[in-house]
């Protein structure tokens, strides 16, 4: 079979036109304020409260560091308990602060932390629960909201993949104490590099703002040691320009996922995952499927390599699993994720973005079947794993 001409990547930025970002760039070189808490950044800031329904929002120029900020501005002690199953920035922003992340095992079928997990993970030093909606899967939250509730903790969401997803009518960002999403250029809505918490306590609004001005209060002493997390205008402009495309870009990521989960339907051992209970609108960001290594024939590192030669570019999200890198080695849980270790070595992310032409998923989907059907009968014998 025919491979793709040019790369086909797990995922590609949405832009706004470039005559629209140039006459937004003529407007900045006028006033030539570039950052510091400028008017596009602050106009930003009340854009997105909107539209994510939050009620309260600070903007800083990555999700990592918007992150880190709200453990610190919280001023969390002890022990964090969170998922192996994210991208390491959800464990750094633990550490970076000094905090002990736990880590949790997930549950199979969204592979968002697993409340009864969560408990046993709870001790004496436990301050917060960072959980994840990973792959803008929403966590179960009524029960970790009680479980937060009734041991006195902060529940705070690592909300980087669910911009824009709801919950029981219930915009994500009011979900918990806190929630940040990352606006990195791999998310369906970006500002190249960003990060936005969300968060109800409307009395950790100037500590935020001091951390991500170096700690900087407004009389100049420093309480909390910030950081430069502010966001330029430059990359305020392309959010700004990037608002009104949010609602496509989930249409076209519902489109995209309606035609991979019809067609790897005739594909044996590769599946999406469930899709979202009713209760949740997704918003159609990743692409997971569950591999079953026996029934397909290859395992997910050779299929990617199988289709890397077609010039499709899947990805291992998120393997290794954050508790087995050799930074979070050491913490506490990494001997109870059974679920994360059989699981996550068999998820893949399949290509989804607003430019993927429909009639180009239905070929990465013949493109997989052929990889199948081409791999030795032998080789397919035994068990059935996952999938
Ligand atoms: N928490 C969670 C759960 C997260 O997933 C993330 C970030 C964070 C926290 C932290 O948020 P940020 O501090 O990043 O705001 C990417 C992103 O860099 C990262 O933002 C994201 N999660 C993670 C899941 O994915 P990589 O290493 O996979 O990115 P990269 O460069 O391989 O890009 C993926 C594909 O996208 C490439 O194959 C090509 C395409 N691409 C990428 C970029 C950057 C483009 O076409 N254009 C581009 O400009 O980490």
């Amino acid at each position: 079979m025919q491979g793709f001409e040019r790369p086909i990547t797990v995922t590609r930025p949405n832009l706004p036109s470039l005559a629209a970002y140039a006459a937004g760039l003529e407007a900045i070189w006028d006033t030539a304020f570039l950052t510091n808490n400028g008017p596009l950044s602050r106009k930003l800031e009340r854009s997105l409260q909107r539209l994510l329904g939050a009620p309260e929002l600070v903007l800083f120029n990555n999700g990592a560091l918007a992150l880190t900020a709200m453990l610190q501005a919280m001023r969390l002690q002890g022990e964090v308990v969170t998922t192996p199953f994210t991208f390491v920035a959800t464990a750094n922003s633990i550490a970076q602060c000094g905090l002990t992340p736990v880590f949790a095992d997930v549950e199979p079928q969204w592979l968002t932390l697993d409340p009864e997990a969560v408990e046993a993970a709870i001790g004496p030093r436990t301050s917060a629960i960072l959980a994840v909606h990973v792959f803008g899967n929403v966590c179960r939250h009524a029960e970790l909201a009680a479980i937060a509730a009734r041991h006195g903790i902060a529940l705070i969401y690592d909300a980087a993949h669910a911009f824009g997803v709801t919950w029981a009518g219930q915009k994500v960002a009011t979900l918990g104490d806190a929630s940040m999403f990352s606006l990195h250029a791999t998310k369906m809505f970006h500002t190249v590099e960003g990060g936005a918490l969300t968060f109800h306590d409307a009395s950790l609004g100037p500590a935020l703002a001091a951390l991500r001005n170096h700690g900087l209060e407004e009389d100049g002493d420093v309480v909390l040691a910030g950081l430069n997390g502010k966001m330029s205008e430059l990359h305020a402009l392309m959010g700004l320009l990037m608002l009104d495309q949010v609602e496509a870009a989930i249409a076209q990521g519902a489109a995209i996922e309606a035609v991979y989960r019809a067609r790897l339907a005739e594909v044996p051992g590769i599946r999406p995952l469930d899709p979202a209970p009713a209760e949740v609108r997704p918003n159609h960001s990743f692409i997971p499927v569950l591999l079953d290594a026996e029934r397909f024939g290859l395992d997910a590192d050779a299929l990617k390599a199988a289709l890397l030669r077609y010039n499709v570019h899947v990805r291992r999200y998120f393997t290794p699993l954050v508790s087995d890198m050799t930074a979070f080695r050491g913490a506490a849980g990494r001997d109870t994720v059974p679920c994360a270790r059989a699981v996550g070595p068999a998820v893949l992310a399949l290509p989804t973005y607003t430019g993927l032409a429909l009639d180009d998923v239905h070929r990465i989907c013949d493109l997989i079947a052929h990889v199948q059907r081409g791999v030795p009968v032998r080789a397919r014998s035994g068990p059935v794993a996952v999938a």
